[in-house]
């Protein structure tokens, strides 16, 4: 059973758009149905049904699943931890998997409340794991790539409450109840941690089941949501050739050459796409395809070729997708770019990051400014009707509050509709992320959340306050430019995205941000009503 737990949402997200349908949970159950006939796979995803901790305890107890696979954002590990937790005391194997755990498997494995922890790509090893939790031998899980686990000396693998080759293993399976900062201790020296040897890449994408779909609740997925209604996540792509210093997600579905990842990227073919996209809105009901991929529009071609076949099927699906401004140039001068629209993209979101050329080469992002100028002016000159977003990373060790303010200014400048402002994370899998950071409970990767705040590690007030008084006080004319053509050009629905964003930020900034600034407090993520229901 893949279990994605309670949790908190993101405050620029309304509850009808803060859960997404976990396309890697249906993805891996396609390929375990498929593969493992003889298994049964579920999918229980709390969220979106709006269960909370009782109602989950309470199902879990009824399906009694033998396996429970979880992955998480950082900033959810607490709920992770507590789920694992909780299916350990019912006598469930845990898997733990995804851009957060696969770069934490020792410290997790020290938890004692998961077994596997596994890298990479998950479709493949989820598969050969079903096999060797069966056959249970340690031999079994050494044999599957892209895995961690704990070896006892006697060579058996260190999995659920039975075993007892390992005495610092009995002490947590026997307390589970404590917070598991109380039962941790180092594992004995009898215990091991075994990671074995990487997991290739699947060579063609279009070789993945479609996705389990009817295991989620796809009714709930963006209902009630004005500006994504029938919200689906759909991926035309893994991967990212470029190698971004803070970012997880090319490290996420990188190669393995010679011990070392390098940036790949895989695609998807358009007539696999077409199917996706006809099922997901003919059987399915969605209306508005969320792109998960890192970079939509890696592809010089297939985006555009995709959109004109939804033109000739007739088939109308707003879309919203994360993009380089390098490619988005490059598509505007082919008109690749002016398909995608036709096509039915109205959102996009660039990875701008930084205020100056010399800055993006230092964290070894290779686009530049003036080629996101560029991008940005396309946009709003010849796609009016397109939701421009940017985002920037701030708190690099050199940053000063005039860096802060130079991106603030050069966010106005570049005539997008929104900026986040996200501070740089030490996400693990980054050079910023070190052991020292992990913490048993997993209360401190809450503030993992990509919003300003003065509580995550490593932040620093002098550019909270710079982020926060250039908002308040810095009404230049580009700002001003931009909000009115925000809200004159570009028909209702930009407008009222550009409107729910602006009201969000600034009750985020002055609420969350402020109080925090003042008072200590963690700002940020939202808890539902239901969580604990
Ligand atoms: C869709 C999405 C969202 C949506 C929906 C979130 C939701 N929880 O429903 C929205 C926009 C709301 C969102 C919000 C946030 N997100 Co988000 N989001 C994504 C996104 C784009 C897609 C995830 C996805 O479906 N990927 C496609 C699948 C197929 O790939 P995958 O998840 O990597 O899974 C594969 C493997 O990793 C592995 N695997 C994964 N899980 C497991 C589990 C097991 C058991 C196994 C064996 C294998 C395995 O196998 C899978 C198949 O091969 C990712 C970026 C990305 N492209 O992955 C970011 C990402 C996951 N988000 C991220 C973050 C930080 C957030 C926020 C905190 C801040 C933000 N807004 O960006 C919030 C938190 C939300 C919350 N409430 O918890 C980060 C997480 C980084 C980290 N290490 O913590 C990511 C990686 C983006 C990034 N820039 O780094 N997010």
């Amino acid at each position: 059973m893949f279990v994605r737990p309670p949790r908190p949402m993101w405050p620029f997200n309304g509850p009808a758009t803060s859960f997404w349908p976990p396309l890697a949970f249906a993805s891996m159950a396609a390929m375990l149905r498929r593969q493992c006939p003889d298994w049964r796979v579920e999918i229980l995803d709390a969220p979106p049904l709006e269960m909370g901790w009782h109602s989950l305890e309470r199902e879990l107890r009824a399906r009694r699943p033998s396996v429970v696979a979880m992955g998480e954002e950082a900033v959810s590990c607490v709920e992770c931890l507590r789920l694992a937790r909780l299916a350990k005391s019912l006598g469930a194997k845990v898997i733990a998997g995804g851009c957060f755990f696969g770069h934490v498997a020792p410290q997790v494995l020290k938890t004692g409340f998961v077994d596997v922890v596994a890298h990479g790509e998950g479709e493949n090893t989820i598969v050969e794991l079903a096999h060797a939790l069966r056959d249970g031998s340690a031999d079994a899980l050494n044999a599957v790539a892209g895995i961690s686990f704990l070896r006892s000396e006697r060579s058996a693998p260190v999995l659920g409450r039975s075993n007892s080759d390992c005495r610092w293993m009995e002490a947590c399976d026997a307390n589970h109840a404590l917070q598991p900062a109380v039962v941790l201790e180092q594992p004995r020296p009898e215990c091991e941690i075994v990671r074995t040897k990487p997991r290739p890449l699947l060579k063609n994408l279009d070789d993945l089941p479609m996705p389990a779909w009817d295991l989620l609740p796809m009714h709930r997925y963006g209902a009630g949501s004005r500006n994504h209604p029938g919200l689906a996540a759909i991926e035309a792509s893994r991967g990212c050739f470029d190698t971004c210093d803070f970012c997880v997600l090319w490290r996420q579905m990188g190669d393995f050459v010679s011990e070392q990842v390098r940036p790949y990227v895989r695609f998807k073919s358009v007539p696999r796409l077409l199917e996706e996209i006809k099922i997901q809105t003919r059987d399915f009901g969605r209306r508005h395809l969320g792109w998960v991929d890192p970079c939509f529009n890696a592809h010089p071609h297939i985006p555009a070729e995709l959109a004109e076949a939804l033109l000739r099927e007739n088939i109308l699906v707003g879309q919203s997708a994360w993009v380089r401004a390098d490619c988005l140039v490059r598509d505007a001068k082919s008109g690749a770019l002016a398909s995608m629209v036709r096509g039915g993209l109205n959102e996009v979101y660039v990875g701008v990051e930084r205020p100056d050329d010399e800055s993006l080469k230092s964290v070894h992002k290779t686009t530049t400014i003036p080629i996101v100028r560029e991008a940005f002016a396309i946009l709003a000159r010849d796609f009016p009707r397109v939701f421009t977003l940017g985002t920037f990373v701030y708190g690099f060790p050199t940053d000063t509050p005039e860096t802060v303010r130079a991106i603030f200014r050069l966010s106005h400048e570049l005539e997008m509709n929104h900026a986040f402002f996200i501070p740089l994370t030490p996400l693990p899998g980054t050079p910023f992320w070190h052991d020292g950071l992990w913490d048993d409970t997993g209360e401190s990767f809450r503030d993992f959340n990509f919003l300003p705040s003065a509580t995550r590690p490593g932040s620093r007030r002098d550019l909270e306050w710079a982020l926060l008084r250039a908002a308040a006080f810095h009404w230049t004319p580009a700002r001003i430019r931009t909000y009115l053509r925000g809200l004159r050009r570009g028909g209702a629905r930009k407008r009222r995205v550009t409107l729910r964003l602006a009201a969000r930020a600034t009750w985020f900034a002055a609420h969350g941000m402020l109080r925090g600034l003042l008072t200590g407090h963690r700002a940020g993520m939202v808890f539902p009503r239901w969580y604990e229901s």
